[in-house]
């Protein structure tokens, strides 16, 4: 409130520049300034980290400057915008990746040499924001860097999680998890917003009505929790625009437990009213199995209500009639996890803005769209009825209801087929009645979005067979993509340096097709020199990495091997690890003139494993155990090395991408909806050793089979083999390789006894045995054109000149267009 003051705007205006500078000497003073007035350090004596503390708030103010004008234009075009609604992100570090898309890393880099400092080393200072688990949320990371890029109107909404995806630390060979506080020493990125906060609310119970003669529902909730909004500025590359992405934080609300209060109890209203915060403490480490847990439900339910409060605030600010909303919002859900804000735009629509149900409804099937990530029926969220009645009382009804009129719908195409009709209901009967969250995004969604084509075709043909038979035109596919900006110019400026001097422009890093054209060089011999000086750099990096980790000395003559994603039985680490002990026995089994003709390789393994995935951890327990072995080998030397890099995440990726020679996808056919990780190898000229799963598949089109390495059963080809079951031996090669292990070759007899087991046994429900012998000649055809130099460096080349189509920027495109019908909206200043 001013009351009768007025601000001088005029004056404001004079004082101020029009935009902040950044020339090397405006760059070097604000950094100063920041020392010494941020971080409240002298500025004649701070250190690496406090440096990077202050950069990081310079650069943020030039963030914070287009972020402000976006916001501004925005408002004033009033343009349809595209609400981005996903439990995590996996954002990674920001420093170096703003100050790219700003356009000002080359004055930064200079301003920090003027000042004695090297950009490089701060950036390195940067800890890394990881509220996310993998695929899924470095997704949402990727989108939400196309969306800026291509000036879309768009905000991205999440959860402000404390701890963010666990540390991994190995001891003995085992992983060990610990919390990730990763807001210990602040967080220069994100604006706190102290006066963006909303209620949410929780339990109580439901009740009628009667309102201007009609009878309605109100919710009387037991809890009130209030959602605080922290604004992380997003930028563009060449455009001014800065997109949001808001994450909410829970506090306690000044309504909460106000009964202790008056009961004079006053040290336990304020414990009681900390307990409010633990909504958003934490992220749930496993990534693709529920089990219904109450923190879980309040966590979705937290930060859908509180974004939807946000939009539908926005869009009042501007409309009258709600018949307006879907020409102005689109909202797109990020697999079912934000699925209750189905229910809840239902809630709001009828129960406090009074619209008739069918209106509402209309309404909501037009703005909801979609993006299913699991390809297993059993991969689908389900929610105990019981615990959704208790925490969300309100919301269970509207889903009865909704459910109600889908089946009376149901009926009128399908009659009486009641196991048609139980499959496709929103309730699952059962020991456990639950709420089938897929289904009620089907119910609703105007659009059903599947990550690659073989996974959209899992979908219409086996997981929502029923719902496609009936509403085909809701499927669609979007490929996934990722961001060249962060996997290519972030992560290796060489290779940017390169393909931008060979296309003759920078162009591609907005419009990423042209990078089509270096195939017309292919061939040529100064290309190759260049790019192979590139990567030998770029291996020599990841080298002294592995050193400084493990202590393991590697030969930068060996063919840098790589599979690093979350550890998972249907990825295989398994059976990338039986091919290595598969080598390993062949090297010893050698004299040494055969093994003057080896192709040395190091083998490079990362990932997680959730906290309580047995299997997994058990496989992380094997590649050290045989790492042990094989690195102390005095027989074996620099012809193979095993290497497992503890604690992976989106900067170690960084780091180990550009440094790999071939990366290893392995996921039983029909199992990896897409992949993202190999468009990051494929765009840095790491060739690819896959099986032809999720957007492999799309790839081999792009690049031409022959310049992979595919193998392995075809996905129509799983369900045949699995059925076969015991019968289906593996090679004798597979069998004396999970002999070794069973008989303690590596020691651990008895712990690894059950993961041989998986795939022996009549088990192998991976098929590792069936797939064994076509791994091992897809390895050999690799590491024959690895001896080919030339040949290799050929198709590294093609690798990534046929990588333009796996941009998240197309991906974004077809989104913006199939699904979301939005338009850029480009600042003009
Ligand atoms: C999460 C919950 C249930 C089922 C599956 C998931 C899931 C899938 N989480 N991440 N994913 C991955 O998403 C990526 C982005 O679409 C895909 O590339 C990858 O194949 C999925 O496994």
């Amino acid at each position: 409130e001013l009351g009768d003051r007025k601000p001088k705007v005029e004056k404001m205006f004079g004082l101020m520049d029009e935009f902040l500078k950044n020339d090397s000497i405006s760059l070097q003073k604000d950094i100063l300034d920041h020392v010494e007035f941020t971080v409240a350090r002298s500025r004649f004596s701070f250190d690496d980290f406090e440096a990077y503390q202050a950069l990081a708030h310079s650069v943020r103010d030039r963030l914070i400057e287009r972020w402000h004008d976006t916001h501004q234009y925005f408002k004033k075009k009033d343009p349809k915008r595209i609400y981005f609604l996903s439990l995590e992100f996996l954002m990674g570090r920001s420093l170096t990746n703003s100050v790219t898309n700003l356009g000002i890393q080359d004055q930064y880099a200079d301003a920090l040499t003027q000042l004695g400092f090297e950009f490089e080393v701060l950036a390195e200072q940067e800890g890394d924001a990881a509220l996310g688990n993998g695929g899924l949320a470095r997704f949402a990371a990727c989108q939400m860097d196309s969306l800026a890029t291509l000036d879309y109107p768009a905000w991205g909404y999440g959860l402000r999680y404390q701890y963010g995806l666990f540390r991994q630390i190995i001891v003995d060979g085992f992983q060990h998890e610990q919390p990730d506080f990763w807001l210990n020493f602040g967080n220069p990125w994100e604006i706190e917003r102290v006066h963006v906060s909303y209620p949410v609310k929780f339990y109580g119970t439901v009740e009628e009505e009667v309102l201007n003669g009609k009878k309605c529902k109100i919710w009387i909730p037991g809890e009130s929790v209030e959602a605080v909004a922290y604004d992380n500025p997003i930028p563009g590359y060449g455009t001014r625009n800065a997109i949001n992405l808001r994450l909410w934080a829970a506090k306690p609300s000044d309504q909460y437990d106000m009964e202790s209060y008056t009961t004079g109890d006053y040290i336990n209203a304020i414990v009681n009213r900390q307990k409010a915060e633990t909504i958003s403490n934490v992220l749930y480490p496993d990534d693709r199995s529920y089990q219904g847990k109450e923190l879980r439900l309040k966590q979705q339910y937290f930060f859908v209500s509180a974004s939807l409060q946000d939009i539908m605030r926005r869009f009042k600010d501007l409309h009258r009639s709600f018949d307006e909303f879907p020409e102005k919002v689109a909202l797109q859900i990020n697999d079912t996890h934000p699925s209750i804000s189905i229910a809840e735009v239902m809630r709001v629509l009828v129960d406090e803005e009074h619209l008739d149900w069918s209106k509402a409804w209309d309404i909501a099937c037009r703005i909801f769209s979609v993006t299913i990530h699991a390809v297993q029926p059993e991969g689908l969220e389900k929610i105990p009825v019981d615990l959704l009645g208790s925490v969300l009382p309100r919301h269970l009804e509207i889903i009865y209801e909704i459910n109600y009129r889908l089946m009376e719908e149901l009926k009128k195409s399908f009659g009486q087929d009641y196991d048609k009709l139980s499959r496709m209901s929103i309730i699952e009967e059962g020991a456990v009645k639950s709420i089938r969250m897929a289904n009620l995004s089907l119910a609703c969604c105007h659009t059903v979005n599947g990550v690659s084509r073989v996974h959209l075709e899992t979908l219409k043909t086996r997981v929502f067979k029923d719902f496609y038979a009936l509403w085909p035109q809701k499927f669609q596919c979007k490929t996934n993509g990722v961001t060249q900006r962060r996997w290519i110019v972030v992560s290796n400026p060489s290779l940017c340096s390169i393909i931008s001097k060979w296309l003759g422009t920078e162009a591609w890093i907005r419009n990423v097709d042209l990078i089509a054209g270096l195939r017309e060089y292919a061939k040529d011999p100064d290309l190759h020199t260049e790019w192979k000086n590139m990567k030998r750099v770029n291996k020599m990096r990841l080298a002294e990495y592995i050193e400084t980790l493990t202590s393991v000395k590697v030969s930068l003559d060996a063919m840098f091997d790589v599979q690093i994603k979350r550890i998972h039985e249907y990825k295989r680490q398994l059976l990338n690890m039986l091919g290595i002990i598969h080598r390993y026995d062949c090297i010893k089994n050698m004299d040494e003139s055969d093994k003057r003709r080896v192709v040395p390789r190091v083998c490079i393994i990362g990932g997680k494993a959730a906290p309580g995935y047995e299997v997994a951890k058990k496989i992380i327990k094997l590649c050290h155990a045989v790492a042990d072995k094989v690195n102390n080998d005095p027989d074996v030397g620099d012809l193979l090395k095993v290497v497992f890099i503890p604690d992976y995440n989106v900067s170690v990726a960084e780091l180990v991408i550009p440094g790999s020679d071939l990366s290893q996808h392995l996921s039983t056919a029909g199992h990896e909806a897409s992949g993202t990780g190999c468009m990051k190898f494929l765009m840095n000229g790491c060739l690819l050793l896959a099986t032809a799963d999720g957007s492999a598949v799309e790839i081999a089109e792009e690049i031409g089979a022959e310049n992979m390495f595919l193998f392995g059963a075809k996905v129509d080809e799983v369900p045949a083999l699995r059925e076969k079951g015991t019968t289906l031996k593996g090679s004798l090669q597979f069998a004396r390789v999970v002999r070794m292990v069973r008989d303690g070759y590596f020691g651990f007899k008895d712990y690894f006894k059950s993961l041989c087991d998986t795939v022996e046994d009549g088990g192998d429900f991976y098929l590792l045995g069936y797939d064994f012998a076509s791994y091992l000649e897809a390895q050999a055809a690799a590491d024959r054109a690895f001896v080919d130099q030339e040949k290799w460096t050929q198709m590294s080349i093609l690798s990534t000149a046929g990588s333009g189509k796996f941009s998240s920027d197309r991906t974004i495109e077809e989104y913006a267009q199939q699904s979301w019908g939005i338009e850029p909206c480009k600042c003009p200043f």
